[in-house]
């Protein structure tokens, strides 16, 4: 069912030709911008009474108000089982752990006597956390979002997820009492493009944001393109995807099974297996059926995507060639299951999240590695990273020069601001020395 692809015996292409070669999803957001546009700004104008109405439409589902009332965020937590309690609260534990360490300190440069620059750390003021609904209610999704941003130190902090028909128009429970275990208090029940402009925009129950993070479907993707600047945005995520690099010494029945964990996602989803060992690739092509056969979403999702241009097992000369391919892919998670795996880890470039030997799969990286699992997908790993403390703060340089530091620069000044014709920048180093540059002309 997983197609193959050879790449054995001729010399691998560079870059962009490599990449071509690949199995990627089709995730056009460019076609889906003319949708969101007119729902975007019909958030814009009328607010809450356009929330209600898309609630209505896309949701299935009339609701009153957007803003979830507190009772229902603690009648949530309430209803919580206490396993799925206890297993969020060791997710939300280890990502505290490894979000913590990410802080920043501010780091004050002295560049010349007299003259420093610092970097101060800022956290966004206000961020509004984009958590699905629908098929792919996932309350690991909300641990996710949230932990950066309060380890950042987001001062005001919302998180917003469809409303859902079986429980009355409000966000899916789990959901809900995932948010009150983080202490979260702002919850919105709306989803899909209208929910990222409801943060951009603002309306009478949510003020605005001035970022929005998480993953989405398309809809969710475009409307993060078109309102990016008016607010900003992590990244567009698209159908989530595993790359396993593989040599002999690795578990088939792993390899499968992590192969299908993530086909598990979506029928978009990409599982993609690169090995050198024809041998590996068969008995992995062999384990797939019997472990298909036995695990639930098989015909909505796991076989549309194995089977999907998008998932393949790639064959290569060895793993040095295999490192250039998984590079080229750029996976959102990428496991490395061969010999010295940690040597071979250490030598990606481009992946959202590398996984380590055997005993790593992506399933703990999804809930409990400590690791955040909002990942770039489609290749953005070649210049983006996931979700972590950063994502929330700005880096401020504040300059601050004395007299004579100033002194002793102006005249660099002056003659960069002449060669670039804007004689007023230079003027505005004269004016403080009475229009002499020191060491000028
Ligand atoms: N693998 C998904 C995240 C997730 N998995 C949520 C299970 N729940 C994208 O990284
Ligand atoms: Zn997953």
């Amino acid at each position: 069912m997983i197609s193959r692809i050879d790449l054995r015996g001729d010399v691998l292409p560079e870059g962009g030709a490599l990449r071509d070669l690949l199995p990627r999803a089709e995730f056009d957001v460019e076609a889906a911008l003319e949708t969101v546009r007119p729902i975007c700004e019909d958030v814009r104008h009328r607010g809450t009474a356009a929330l209600i109405d898309y609630a209505r439409r896309f949701d299935g589902v009339g609701i009153e108000r957007v803003r979830v009332p507190a009772d229902a965020l603690a009648g949530a937590l309430d209803g919580l089982d206490p396993a799925v309690r206890a297993a969020l609260e060791e997710s939300i534990r280890r990502a505290r752990i490894v979000h913590r360490e990410q802080r920043r300190t501010d780091t004050t440069t002295k560049v010349v006597p007299g003259g420093t620059v610092t970097e101060r750390w800022v956290p966004v003021e206000r961020v509004g956390l984009y958590v699905p609904g629908g098929r792919s209610v996932y309350p690991s999704s909300v641990v996710m979002n949230v932990v950066p941003a309060q380890e950042a130190g987001v001062a005001s902090l919302a998180v917003t997820s469809p409303p859902q028909a079986d429980f009355g128009g409000l966000p899916h429970p789990t959901i809900l009492a995932t948010c009150a275990l983080l202490g979260v208090d702002e919850v919105h029940a709306a989803g899909g493009a209208q929910a990222i402009a409801m943060f951009a925009y603002g309306t009478d129950e949510c003020r605005p944001a001035n970022l929005v993070t998480g993953p989405g479907n398309i809809y969710v993707a475009a409307a993060k393109r078109l309102l990016k600047g008016r607010i900003g945005i992590d990244s567009e995520a698209g159908p989530t995807e595993i790359a396993i690099l593989a040599d002999d010494t690795a578990d088939p029945a792993h390899l499968a099974a992590d192969l299908i964990s993530q086909a598990e996602h979506d029928p978009m989803a990409a599982a993609v297996l690169v090995t050198d060992s024809v041998e590996l690739a068969e008995k992995t092509e062999k384990e797939l059926e019997p472990q298909i056969a036995a695990t639930k979403h098989i015909e909505d999702r796991i076989v549309p995507a194995l089977s999907g241009e998008q998932s393949a097992i790639v064959l290569v000369d060895g793993i040095d060639e295999g490192l250039t391919v998984v590079d080229a892919y750029g996976a959102e998670h990428l496991e490395i299951q061969t010999a010295d795996a940690s040597a071979v880890a250490a030598r990606v470039r481009n992946a959202g999240a590398v996984f380590v030997g055997p005993y790593a799969p992506v399933s703990l990286g999804d809930y409990c590695a400590g690791s955040n699992h909002v990942l770039p997908t489609g290749g953005c790993a070649c210049h983006s990273s996931g979700l972590s403390v950063q994502s929330f703060l700005r880096g401020i340089h504040v300059v601050d020069y004395t007299r004579d530091a100033l002194a002793e620069v102006a005249h660099h000044v002056v003659t960069l601001a002449e060669a670039e014709d804007l004689p007023a920048h230079g003027a505005a180093i004269k004016a403080r020395f009475d229009w002499k540059v020191p060491g000028g002309k």
